[in-house]
């Protein structure tokens, strides 16, 4: 077992920090405030193949271990988290299915697209009524010759403003007694493929979340995605990709806000002297470099087990959930730290302290996590 990170790791690690310092620093405080994606940005970050961070080189990928992704993630997700998002969304449970369930003319598609980000993804399983309890979508996908038409409205669709293709999860067998759901690749160019109105968010304003629309939307059958009835399946394995990836995010933002406060507890003085040498400031810095190194651990533990191609799902669950929960609690005490500031839009803080909250929310609500955990652990998968 080796704790340090390799060269390559570190090497991706000084590079993404190098264009996140350069190019998302000075405008990440702006899009926030404006709600605004980033469009130039972005631009620089397809030539980078930070869209095809996982795809293979065939396709036109970085063909990324999993540790070298978490790396880009949480260095995006330190400046700028709702960039972060982005990424981490088109990346993570995206283009995942693609590499997991696509036939051979899928891939040979989508595959070239989506990495070079000329394309970008979403996954649309969340409805009004089926948010934690994933099986319950309403929107329907019924066979018409060699069409399916969806019909029925995805909400918080992360990257959904501006997705060029969604994978949406739809009933397929609508009989109460035996509920099945599948997956289709949609195309926004699709005749009935609607967006709503951008959500106004408490945190990750700069990400264009929205809801979509299916209205006799007419999809390909050839664009189902694996087989009829495997929607479930599809979307389980998926989400547990993307609790990797969400973890990464909650690192990264975590890693931002602790470097705020530790340069802010140096300079800041009060009583005479840097509120650094104060020993309450001191345990609250104490407190979170612990638990941010710990939660890095369990991040990279999942990512090693999902290259070594070992069940990762349980500890995709842990990372994340102690990844958001640490976020949350180290962008909290860094506000704090920062006094009256810290409350303030004038300091990064209070804009990671906003972020922060929702990687205990999506992908899974931290309660859904102990869940996956608790059921691992009572079937023995994991003692
Ligand atoms: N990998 C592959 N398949 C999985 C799986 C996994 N990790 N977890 C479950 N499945 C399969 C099961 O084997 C089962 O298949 P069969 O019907 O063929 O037996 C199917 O999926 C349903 O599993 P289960 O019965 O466990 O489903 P539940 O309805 O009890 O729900 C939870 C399980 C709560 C864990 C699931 O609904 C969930 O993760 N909810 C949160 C959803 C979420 O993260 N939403 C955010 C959306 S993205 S922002």
């Amino acid at each position: 077992m080796k704790f340090n990170p390799c060269m390559k790791h570190k090497l991706i690690r000084d590079s993404v920090r190098h264009f996140a310092e350069t190019e998302l620093a000075p405008i990440a405080a702006e899009i926030d405030r404006n709600a605004v994606f980033p469009v130039d940005a972005i631009e620089k970050m397809k030539k980078l193949n930070y869209f095809g961070l996982q795809v293979p080189k065939e396709f036109g990928g970085a063909d990324l271990d999993s540790i070298s992704t978490a790396i880009v993630v949480e260095e995006i997700s330190r400046v700028c988290a709702a960039v972060g998002l982005c990424v981490t969304v088109h990346n993570g449970v995206a283009v995942y299915p693609f590499l997991q369930f696509a036939n051979q003319e899928q891939k040979e598609e989508y595959l070239p697209r989506l990495a070079s980000g000329e394309i970008i993804g979403a996954f649309s399983l969340t409805e009004a009524n089926a948010g934690s309890d994933a099986g319950s979508v309403e929107t329907t996908a019924v066979k018409n010759g060699r069409e399916y038409i969806l019909n029925g409205t995805k909400i918080f669709v992360t990257n959904g403003g501006i997705c060029d293709l969604s994978l949406i999860f739809a009933l397929t067998n609508t009989d109460q007694k035996q509920l099945q759901s599948s997956v289709f690749i949609v195309e926004s160019s699709f005749a009935g493929f609607l967006r709503g109105e951008l959500e106004d968010l408490c945190g990750m304003r700069a990400n264009p979340v929205s809801s979509l629309f299916l209205e006799d939307c007419r999809v390909p059958e050839k664009n189902l995605l694996g087989k009829l009835g495997m929607g479930m399946k599809i979307g389980m394995t998926t989400l547990d990709n993307g609790r990797i990836g969400v973890a990464a995010q909650a690192l990264g933002i975590a890693q931002g806000a602790y470097e705020a406060a530790v340069k802010y507890a140096k300079e800041r003085q009060q009583f005479k002297k840097p509120i650094a040498s104060l020993q309450t400031i001191q345990n609250y810095i104490a407190d979170m470099a612990t638990e941010q190194a710990a939660a890095r651990l369990l991040l990279y533990r999942a990512c090693a087990l999902k290259d070594e191609g070992a069940p990762f799902g349980c500890e995709a669950a842990m990372a994340k959930l102690y990844c958001s929960s640490v976020a949350s609690r180290i962008t909290s005490l860094a506000v704090q730290i920062h006094g009256g500031y810290g409350y303030s839009k004038e300091y990064d803080v209070e804009r990671y302290f906003r972020d922060a909250k929702v990687t205990e929310i999506y992908e899974g609500t931290s309660e859904i996590q102990r869940m996956v955990i608790a059921r691992a652990v009572l079937s023995q998968l994991i003692l």
